[in-house]
């Protein structure tokens, strides 16, 4: 099983500032905590992070067309709340996707509560911080698991 788990704008910055919102770990730490906890189990974890979003677009297709991924875990960042060409992305690679954000965008500013790739999602984790990708990544595995 191979699951891609990408993240968006700023995220490489977790850890370094705001941990009042985002929490203390970063983004390597993150990625620690899930390859102890999956890898032993046979889930193969690929994980990338980009500031733009051709590059989070050009992630999502690699993870479909190049790299042949199950399914893929995503913050998008700010990029949640606007960008249709992730939207676009997400539609078009026709795997698995959940959405994950650290905090809860209901729970902080007005502009924060949409979020436009929610409904090409199959679900959203948010407000649990980083263990919300975790609970994606087991969501994720115990879907694509084959079932006796
Ligand atoms: O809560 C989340 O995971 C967000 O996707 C994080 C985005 C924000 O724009 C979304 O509304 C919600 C921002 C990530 C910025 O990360 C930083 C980390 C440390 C210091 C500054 C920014």
């Amino acid at each position: 099983m191979n699951i891609h788990i990408i993240n968006g704008p700023n995220l490489n910055l977790l850890g370094v500032r705001q941990p009042e919102i985002y929490g203390h770990e970063t983004l390597g730490d993150i990625e620690k905590k899930m390859r102890q906890r999956f890898e032993p189990t046979g889930v193969a974890l690929h994980f990338f992070q980009s500031n733009s979003e051709g590059g989070i677009i050009d992630a999502l297709h690699a993870a479909r067309y190049a790299h042949n991924a199950d399914a893929v875990v995503i913050n998008p960042g700010a990029y949640t709340h606007y960008s249709i060409a992730i939207r676009d992305a997400i539609s078009a690679i026709q795997i698995p996707v959940v959405e994950v954000h650290l905090s809860n965008i209901h729970a902080r500013e007005p502009f924060r509560e949409g979020s436009v790739v929610a409904a090409v999602c199959r679900g959203r984790i948010e407000g649990l911080g980083w263990r919300g990708y975790l609970l994606a990544v087991e969501y994720l595995r115990d879907i694509l698991e084959p079932k006796s």
